[in-house]
C-alpha cells in the first residue's frame, strides 16, 4: 500500500478542506439515500476528528463529544475532461471506525480500517470533466470482535463514551482524502530488504503491480539528487549491490531515493519513488543490533492527541514533537497504541529515530478471543506492514500490549489458560511471516515469560512505584531490578521496559515528593532511569508518556492521563528537563 505520491506519471487531488457533515443517530441515512445528497448538514474540517468541534446545539442537543453511532460525510469535487483514460484510485487515510462509501451514488464498499487507509479503485465510477459527489458514513463503535475491542455495552459500568482502552476514541475521517491516477497498470506495492555483507549493502526489492506485469521494471537508486545506480528488471525482483554504504542509523539518518518504473514499450506507463534507509535490525541475547551493533533504545512512548483536533495529523504539532524529543535526548519512539501517521514514520526516517509501530490490541480479553477477533488482529497486522514496511525508523512490530487473561490485579500472577497462549503462538507466528522484523508483546503480568516466550523480544509495561509500591519510589526501582533479573533469566532475550512512570500535575508541588505531584514524577522517572541506563539486561527504557493525552470519563482519571513529561500543549514539566539531564549525556551504542 503506497502512499499517494505525484510524479511524472501519477496525478493527485487532494479532497482535504471543508466538507458537509451530518450525524445520522436513528439511523436513516441510508434509507433516505442521503448517498445522493445529504440534506441539510453543517461545514466540517477533513482531516478533522468530529468529537470536540460542535456544541450541543448545532444538532438538536447531541453531545458529538461521547456520540457512539453514524455521521455522514459529503464532498463535491471537480475532475478535469483530460484525466479519463487513467486508472483511478480513492485513498481514505483513516475513518475511525468503520466507514461506508459511495462515490456519485454507487456504493464502492465498507471499510472496518480505524487507524489504517482504504485504498479503493474508482475508475468506472468517476466522473471526468463532471462534479462528482464523494459521500462517506462513519460509524465509531466497536465490539468485541473488533481490534481494538470494546466490550461495554452496560451504561451503568460503562466509560462514557465507552472504551475499554485508556485513550479517547477520537472518530471521524481523521487523515487526508485524496483521489489519484495512475497508467492502466501501477505498482501497489513495493518491499524493500537490506542485508550488510562487509560495507556493502545488498538490497532486494520487490514490486507488486495492480495487474501480472510481463514487461520492464526501470529502476535507479539516487543520493542527494545523484543517480548511482540504474538498470531494467524482467519479472518483479531484483537484488542490487550499493557498495561502501552510507548506513542509516540515528547519528547519520542516511536516505537513498529508489525510483522504479514501468514501462510499456517506449512509454512509461507508471512510476513511483520512495525514499530508503539502508539498515539492518537483529537481536543477540540480551541487545538489540542496529548494522551489527547493540544499541541503547533511550525513548518515550505517545500518543496522537492534540487539543481540539484530535488523533489528526498537525504537522505543526509533530515538527514541534520531534524538536521536544530531540530536547529531551530521546533517539527511540514507542508509537503506542496503534498505526500513526504515515508522515509521523517519515519525519522518523529523516530525524534518524528508532520506533517500534503496533496494532491496537490493547488489553484484549482472554474471555473472548475468538477466530473472529484473530482474524480481525491479522488483517490489522498485515495491513500495519504492508502499509509501513519500507521505514527504516521502524525496528519492530507490537503485535499486542497487555493482554487480560486475570479477572484482577490480585490475579496477575496466575497462568494464562492454553486458548489465550495459542491465540498469540498464532498470532506471533503470523506476523513473523511477513516481515523479518523482531515482534514484542507488551507484558503486564508476573506470568509474562509464559507468552513473551514468542517474541524476539521481551517488553515489560512496570508501574512500580505507581500501581504497584504506591508512593514508595526507591522499593519500587529495586523491585523492577529484581523483576528485570527474573525475566532474562526464564527468557534469555533482550528485554525492553517498554512502559514505566507516575502522573504529576503541573502546579502540585511537595518537599518530600509525593504522589501527583511534578516532584513525585520527577524523582521516580530519575531513579528508574538511572537504574535502567546501568543495567546491561536492559536494551530499551520508554517512558510513560511524551505528553498528557486526552482520556474517556472515569473516576480513575481527571479528563487526561496525566503522566506526560509534557503537558498536553507541550510545555515541559519538571519531569522534562530532568529526563533530558540523564538522556543527554548517553552514547547511542552500548
Ligand atoms: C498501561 C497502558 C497504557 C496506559 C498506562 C497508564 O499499562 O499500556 O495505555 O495509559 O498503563 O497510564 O495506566
Amino acid at each position: 500500500m503506497l502512499y499517494p505520491q505525484q510524479n511524472s506519471c501519477r496525478e493527485l487531488t487532494r479532497l482535504d478542506g471543508f466538507w458537509n457533515f451530518r450525524p445520522d443517530p436513528d439511523e436513516v441515512g441510508r434509507d433516505k439515500k442521503w448517498q445522493n445528497g445529504i440534506p441539510g448538514g453543517r461545514s466540517i474540517a477533513v482531516p478533522g476528528s468530529y468529537n470536540e468541534i460542535f456544541t450541543p446545539d448545532d444538532f438538536d442537543g447531541l453531545d458529538l463529544m461521547s456520540y457512539q453511532g453514524t455521521v455522514w460525510y459529503e464532498k463535491k469535487f471537480d475532475i478535469p475532461e483530460g484525466i479519463s483514460g487513467k486508472r483511478a484510485w480513492l485513498r481514505i487515510g483513516a475513518a475511525y471506525f468503520k466507514a461506508s462509501v459511495w462515490l456519485n451514488g454507487h456504493f464502492l464498499g465498507e471499510y472496518a480500517k480505524g487507524f489504517l487507509p482504504c485504498d479503493i479503485e474508482i475508475t468506472d465510477h468517476v466522473l471526468a470533466g463532471r462534479v462528482n459527489r464523494l459521500s462517506i458514513a462513519v460509524d465509531n463503535r466497536l465490539n468485541e470482535c473488533t481490534i481494538p475491542q470494546c466490550r461495554q455495552t452496560d451504561p451503568l459500568y460503562a466509560t462514557n463514551p465507552p472504551s475499554d482502552f485508556d485513550w479517547f476514541p477520537y472518530a471521524g475521517l481523521y487523515r487526508s482524502v485524496y483521489v489519484y491516477w495512475t497508467g492502466a497498470n501501477c505498482l501497489r506495492n513495493i518491499k524493500v530488504g537490506t542485508e550488510k555483507r562487509g560495507k556493502d549493502a545488498h538490497v532486494k526489492i520487490q514490486a507488486v503491480c495492480a495487474d501480472a506485469w510481463e514487461g520492464r521494471i526501470n529502476w535507479s537508486i539516487s543520493r542527494n539528487s545523484e543517480e548511482l545506480h540504474s538498470g531494467t528488471i524482467k519479472g518483479c525482483e531484483t537484488e542490487v549491490v550499493i557498495s561502501n554504504a552510507d548506513w542509516w542509523s540515528p547519528a547519520s539518518p542516511a536516505l537513498y531515493r529508489l525510483k522504479l518504473q514501468l514501462v510499456n514499450g517506449q512509454t512509461p506507463i507508471d512510476e513511483y519513488y520512495l525514499d530508503i534507509g539502508l539498515r539492518t535490525i537483529a537481536v543477540d541475547r540480551k541487545n538489540i543490533l542496529l548494522n551489527g551493533k547493540p544499541i541503547t533504545l533511550r525513548g518515550v512512548a505517545m500518543h496522537e492527541d492534540v487539543i481540539g483536533s484530535g488523533k489528526t495529523l498537525d504537522p505543526v504539532n509533530l515538527t514541534r514533537d520531534f524538536a521536544r524529543l530531540r530536547w529531551v535526548g530521546a533517539n527511540a519512539i514507542r508509537c503506542t497504541h496503534y498505526p500513526y501517521a504515515e508522515e509521523f514514520y517519515s519525519m522518523a526516517d529523516r530525524e534518524g529515530f528508532l520506533c517500534f509501530a503496533e496494532v491496537p490490541a490493547w488489553g484484549l480479553n482472554g474471555g473472548c478471543m475468538t477466530s473472529e477477533l484473530a482474524q480481525f488482529h491479522k488483517q490489522m497486522i498485515k495491513e500495519m506492514i504492508e502499509r509501513d514496511q519500507n521505514h527504516p525508523s521502524i525496528i519492530g512490530w507490537f503485535v499486542a500490549n497487555e493482554p487480560y487473561f486475570f479477572s484482577n490485579m490480585s490475579d496477575i500472577s496466575s497462568d494464562p489458560p492454553q486458548h489465550f497462549l495459542d491465540y498469540f503462538a498464532d498470532i506471533c507466528d503470523f506476523t513473523k511471516r511477513l516481515d523479518s522484523r523482531p515482534i514484542t508483546i507488551a507484558g503486564c503480568t508476573r506470568r509474562d515469560e509464559t507468552y513473551l516466550k514468542m517474541c524476539d523480544i521481551a517488553s515489560l509495561n512496570r508501574y512500580f512505584g505507581w500501581y504497584f509500591c504506591q508512593g514508595r519510589i526507591k522499593t519500587g526501582v529495586a523491585k523492577l531490578a529484581e523483576d528485570i533479573e527474573d525475566m532474562h533469566r526464564k527468557l534469555n532475550k533482550p528485554i525492553i521496559v517498554s512502559e514505566f512512570g507516575a502522573d504529576g500535575f503541573v502546579g502540585e508541588h511537595s518537599v518530600v515528593p509525593e504522589m501527583h505531584t511534578e516532584e513525585y514524577q520527577a524523582q521516580l522517572l530519575h531513579e528508574t532511569i538511572k537504574m535502567l541506563q546501568d543495567n546491561p539486561l536492559v536494551a530499551g527504557q520508554f517512558l510513560w508518556v511524551f505528553a498528557d493525552f486526552k482520556v474517556t470519563q472515569s473516576p480513575g482519571r481527571i479528563r487526561n492521563n496525566h503522566k506526560g513529561i509534557f503537558t498536553r500543549d507541550r510545555s515541559p514539566k519538571l519531569a522534562a528537563r530532568i529526563v533530558r539531564s540523564l538522556w543527554k549525556k548517553l552514547p547511542l551504542f552500548k
